[in-house]
């Protein structure tokens, strides 16, 4: 057809340099950005043929996350905001691949073995990080659709969530809200004044959160949300992207693995303590607002669909609260508010093998929920959690939301519409409503998350550091270990055991056997070329000895 045409005349303006070979990996193509000019222009042509496959409107994102400024990637999105279906990451490796005289062939042959009706329709969002290859590359994503005959909208600088959302939204014909950052904007904002009004004795004090926005989309766009939630939140942005490097030192990667706070936010133990970093307009009134121990902060990273908390204490002590502890926190206040609504809902929630002991130990002993480990990767967790009334799923490093079942999300609708009921039974039924509100089911969101914790503080009355003290972490290590090919590796039973090569998994029991309450295992990168090693036990001592044996016995 004349599109055959037009894609081939376009490929040659978005040559793909021989020899390449990428694949689409955990999240998407991910690689330093001058290698991505032809993926971007080849994954617009892919979601054109999902859109056309689907009948539906697809999402395509450039972003590298929390990988370093010089990189870039993309991810497909499906039509309800979720990660785009495997058998089509076969398909985007293919056609990534492909080289530039064998590009229809491979083009033709996705169309014949999906049965695509090429002269369907095809509707395909764009969004883009802040990244400076951001720009160029989304319209290479552009150029793509447009030469396949595709429509496209291109929603410029938003988060990974945002986009998702905005799938979904369009594909429910608005039943999930509208697909605007603005209907965003309002949906979350009111759902947060409706759960935060039943705290509104809350100090300014208590309403204040340092944000660490790794100098990325995220600071921009919390910053655009900030007029909505007017002084429900006190928000203090910092690494907004004026200044300093995207990811570089800071978000909630950096602080995730290193185990410390960012730089480019005021801190207790940078010697900040009692400096104002701030000033609020507060009607009429400015006020001063001073870092002082056991403050709340929270960091995004690169394209806001991860956070992590932390404080620092009055010894100078920093204290994360990880995936782990967020997933805990909303899981207790799930399940008192089903209590007090006596509604009958099953809680999961879906960790991967990086998730702490204790938290694990927390969940199932004391909380009795039904817990559920995958394999690395929001794919896995997210498609985990659809199995359960409500399925609480959080990655240790900060990425996840709540999925509630469509059956679970009518039984609170009609109980918080039902006449009947009052008191503290109606109360957990409304509070419940505006929790489903203010979060992004679609996938991990740092926006969302964010405001939901910040609900939850303020609706149980709780600090930082009494959520801090539900339970208390191993000591654990993190390790990366370069080997020749690190799919020498294979593992099993949620990458909890390595079955290849022949004898590594011995020598990790018998070196766990050394150590107090440990654990240890090791598994290939989805995303470098690495072998990563986690360890925990009793001391930091342990867990960082062990972790160092582990990655000898690698080798
Ligand atoms: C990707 C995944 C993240 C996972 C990480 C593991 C998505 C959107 N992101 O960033 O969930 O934790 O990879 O990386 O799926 P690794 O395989 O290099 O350890
Ligand atoms: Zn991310």
């Amino acid at each position: 057809t004349d599109n055959f045409e037009e894609v081939l005349k376009q490929s040659s303006l978005h040559p793909k340099p021989s020899g390449l070979v990428l694949e689409y990996g955990t999240s998407g193509f991910r690689t330093n950005a001058k290698h991505l000019d032809h993926i971007m222009f080849r994954m617009g042509i892919l979601a054109a043929l999902r859109s056309q496959k689907t009948k539906a409107t697809i999402g395509v994102m450039v972003t590298a996350s929390h990988n370093p400024e010089e990189d870039n990637g993309v991810k497909l999105i499906d039509p309800m905001g979720e990660m785009v279906t495997p058998a089509w990451e076969g398909y985007a490796t293919q056609l990534a691949n492909a080289e530039q005289e064998d590009l229809l062939a491979a083009l033709k042959d996705i169309i014949e073995k999906e049965s695509i009706n090429v002269s369907l329709e095809a509707n395909v969002f764009v969004g883009k990080d802040t990244r400076s290859s951001s720009a160029r590359l989304s319209q290479a994503v552009l150029d793509g659709v447009k030469a396949l005959g595709g429509h496209s909208k291109d929603y410029g600088l938003v988060t990974t969530p945002q986009l998702h959302y905005m799938v979904c939204c369009q594909n429910t014909q608005g039943k999930y809200g509208a697909a605007t950052v603005e209907g965003y904007y309002s949906k979350l904002s009111q759902a947060f004044s409706q759960l935060t009004k039943n705290a509104s004795n809350r100090t300014d004090d208590q309403k204040h959160l340092c944000v660490d926005g790794a100098n990325g989309i995220g600071a921009l766009k919390v910053r655009e949300m900030e007029g909505h939630l007017k002084n429900d939140l006190q928000m203090s942005i910092f690494n907004d992207g004026s200044k300093g490097t995207l990811n570089l030192h800071c978000g909630a990667d950096f602080v995730k693995v290193q185990q410390k706070p960012p730089t480019g936010v005021p801190s207790v133990g940078n010697g900040d303590w009692g400096q104002p970093v701030a000033v609020v307009e507060e009607n009429g009134l400015s006020r001063s607002i001073e870092i002082n121990p056991g403050d709340r902060c929270c960091s995004f990273d690169g394209d806001a669909d991860r956070i992590v908390y932390y404080y620092t204490d009055s010894q100078g002590h920093f204290h994360l609260l990880d995936g782990d502890k967020i997933a805990t926190l909303i899981c207790t206040f799930l399940k008192e508010l089903l209590n007090q609504a006596a509604l009958d809902l099953k809680v999961a929630v879906v960790q991967t093998a990086y998730a702490n002991g204790s938290s694990t130990r927390y969940l199932e002993d004391v909380m009795k929920v039904i817990i559920k480990c995958t394999k690395t990767g929001v794919k896995h967790l997210h498609h985990a959690a659809q199995e359960f009334d409500i399925g609480v799923y959080f990655e240790a490093n900060g990425h996840g939301t709540v999925l509630f079942s469509k059956a679970a999300e009518e039984k609170i609708q009609q109980l918080a519409e039902d006449g009947s009921i009052s008191g503290e039974r109606k109360k957990a039924a409304l509070l419940l409503q505006s929790t489903i509100s203010v979060i992004n089911q679609t996938v991990g969101d740092a926006i969302s998350d964010m405001l939901l914790i910040e609900a939850i503080l303020a609706i149980k009355g709780m600090t930082v550091q009494q959520w801090d003290t539900i339970y208390t972490d191993l000591p654990n290590r993190q390790l990366k270990v370069k080997v020749a090919d690190r799919r020498v590796i294979d593992t099993t039973d949620a990458e909890r055991r390595a079955v290849s090569p022949a004898g590594l998994q011995d020598a990790i029991d018998s070196l766990v056997k050394k150590y107090r309450q440990a654990r240890s295992f090791v598994r290939p990168s989805g995303t470098e070329d690495v072998v990563r090693v986690y360890a925990e036990a009793d001391t930091q001592e342990g867990a960082d000895a062990l972790a160092h044996e582990v990655s000898l016995a690698v080798y």
